[in-house]
């Protein structure tokens, strides 16, 4: 691919032709941004470069879309957007990519350089509003500097720990000349495990009566996966995955235990707390995943803990494990491929029952007052939806029927905001049916969820991507009123709403849109919405007193009562 020089500047080699020809080199495919005239000579450096810009509605939709490539791909995802307000949109997208461990860059425009300080128009100090967000915020100054600046930026976001940096691009710096030598392609640094580590390890599983695996985080790839699964056979290990990590594990392999994030399995927790062995690979272990810190003691677990990770600054951050091994998901899973049993495997046969636990809690719907029932709508979409569909959802309650009753059985088919970030259903999915043209992608909103970043339905229709949205709508930030009535037991405040016809707002986009009102409904409405071959939304409405798979809003006011 090459770069031509843009009828301006023919002569001249600007630093925004240099940092395009930068995200070449590192094999960008696409970036996400909402245009300004603050980085127009960008925009213009793309204009004939091969990269698909696609053209968003709000930085913060922008910003999610490039977390969900990042997150897709283990690669930065790229997004562009302009100066003070822009920057402002884009930082709900700049925080889920912290949480999340997502690389991620956002390059954002700033003001010229001899104006700045003097609070000139949408200036912002980006060191300062980043600095607690990202692992690297710079300005870059020189255009001579652009290339280093762009290098970093990948090498920094995708080693150790992932996450997002920030690039600001002063206006005049853009068309100043520079030169940049050739680009090569940056891969993420793999840290492998010391043979004295994973001797350790086989010493702690030798000596184990009761362990578990719980795989998390990012960096992995099919092949490291499958060496778990391989590993965790060998070994007969039961296995768990951390909150919104589920597609590490095949969920019908006979090893599955469950997934640990909300409202998890009570058995499953059971079986963690008895364990006296826990090997965490790739997790950080955040408050979802250790149900608020409480599931290991800090900083001294109570049982053996070994914790695999592959950026040091977060090993023994909360807890000092047993054994620390710093090394990526990758190279631990190559290690792992020469490790067999020593002795008899006494927990082989909890490890079925494990499974058989887990497929009791996932295997049938539970009631649900109303005629929309949640959980037999997310056991038809398990049923009848490709194994490799990609589900994307935001925060909710209505995520919980997800957790529970879909498999994800797929290594990536979960793109979804470990940090609880509503609004990002409909840009992640905007993401993925770009990255996976044929692959059929499914985005699963809250009705609260969803008016954050809805939006976006419209950047789904202007590039042709039939995305299939679900708005689970109970007219209620549904998770809040939960806790309201927990709390404060009748008093309802800023917890209903009242919602659109959301089956016409898709229509009105130039979508499909269908409203389901009895569970039976579902799946016609799904199939006509596939039908269509259009970006579709089904407004399915369902009573709120069905606020989780297990409990009822009533119930939980009752019992808050009866506290009292
Ligand atoms: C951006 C953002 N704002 C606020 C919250 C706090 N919050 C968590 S869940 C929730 C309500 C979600 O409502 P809805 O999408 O309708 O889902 P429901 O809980 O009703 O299923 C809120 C306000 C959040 N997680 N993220
Ligand atoms: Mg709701």
């Amino acid at each position: 691919m090459s770069l031509q020089a843009s009828p301006q500047a023919r002569d001249a080699r600007m630093a925004a032709q240099v940092l395009v020809e930068q995200l070449i080199a590192q094999r960008v495919t696409h970036v996400f941004c909402v245009p300004g005239e603050s980085y127009l000579a960008v925009l213009d450096a793309l204009y004939d470069s091969g990269i698909q810009v696609i053209v968003c509605r709000n930085e913060g939709g922008a910003a999610m879309m490039a977390e969900a490539h990042g997150k897709a791909t283990g690669r930065p995802g790229i997004c562009f957007v302009t100066r003070g307000p822009g920057a402002t949109n884009a930082s709900a997208g700049i925080h889920i990519a912290q949480q999340d461990s997502t690389p991620l860059i956002l390059f954002v425009g700033q003001v010229e350089r001899k104006s700045k300080g003097r609070d000139a128009f949408q200036e912002l100090d980006y060191p300062a509003v980043f600095g607690s967000m990202t692992k690297w915020t710079a300005e870059i100054g020189e255009p001579a500097r652009m290339a280093e600046h762009v290098n970093r930026a990948f090498a920094t976001a995708m080693a150790g720990r992932p996450g997002p940096v920030v690039l600001a691009l002063p206006r005049d710096m853009l068309s100043g000349r520079a030169d940049a030598g050739e680009a090569s392609f940056i891969e993420a640094l793999e840290t492998s495990p010391a043979p004295a580590d994973m001797a350790a390890l086989q010493d702690a599983i030798a000596q184990a009566r009761r362990p578990l695996l719980l795989l998390g985080g990012g960096r992995w790839n099919e092949k490291a996966c499958a060496s778990l699964a391989n590993f965790a056979e060998r070994f007969a290990m039961p296995v768990m995955t951390s909150y919104r990590r589920s597609p590490l594990f095949n969920p019908l392999h006979p090893n599955y235990a469950g997934d640990l994030g909300l409202a998890p399995n009570p058995r499953l927790l059971a079986r963690v707390k008895a364990a006296d062995l826990v090997i965490a690979v790739g997790a950080r272990l955040n408050e979802t995943t250790s149900q608020g810190y409480t599931l290991f003691e800090s900083p001294a677990p109570q049982i053996r803990l070994v914790h695999v990770y592959p950026g040091a600054e977060e090993l023994g951050r909360v807890y000092h494990p047993h054994l620390a091994i710093h090394a990526s998901p990758r190279r631990f899973a190559e290690a792992l491929d020469m490790l067999a049993p020593r002795a008899p495997l006494p927990w082989a046969d909890e490890t079925r029952v494990a499974h058989d636990e887990y497929l009791a809690w996932s295997e049938t719907p539970v009631p649900q007052p109303g005629a929309v029932n949640l959980s037999a709508i997310m056991i038809w979409l398990r049923e009848h939806l490709p194994d490799n569909a990609i589900l994307c959802n935001g925060a909710g309650n209505y995520a919980s029927w997800i957790h529970r009753f879909y498999r994800f059985r797929h290594f990536g088919t979960q793109i979804a905001p470990i940090s609880a970030s509503m609004g990002y259903g409909v840009p992640a999915a905007v993401a993925m049916q770009l990255l996976h043209p044929k692959r059929k992608i499914v985005s699963i909103n809250g009705d609260g969820d969803f008016l954050m970043n809805g939006q976006e339905f419209a950047t789904a229709v202007q590039y042709k991507l039939p995305i299939a949205v679900l708005v689970f709508d109970n007219s209620l930030y549904g998770t809040i009123r939960m806790h309201q009535e927990r709390e404060y037991p009748g008093r309802v405040i800023a917890t209903e709403l009242v919602n659109p016809d959301f089956a016409a707002y898709a229509r009105s986009f130039g979508g499909f849109g269908a409203t389901v009102e009895k569970t039976e409904d579902f799946a016609p409405a799904f199939r006509a919405a596939e039908a269509s071959g259009l970006p579709s939304i089904l407004h399915v409405k369902y009573d709120g007193e069905g606020i989780t798979p297990v409990s009822t809003l009533s119930g939980i006011r009752a019992q808050a009562k009866a506290r009292r």
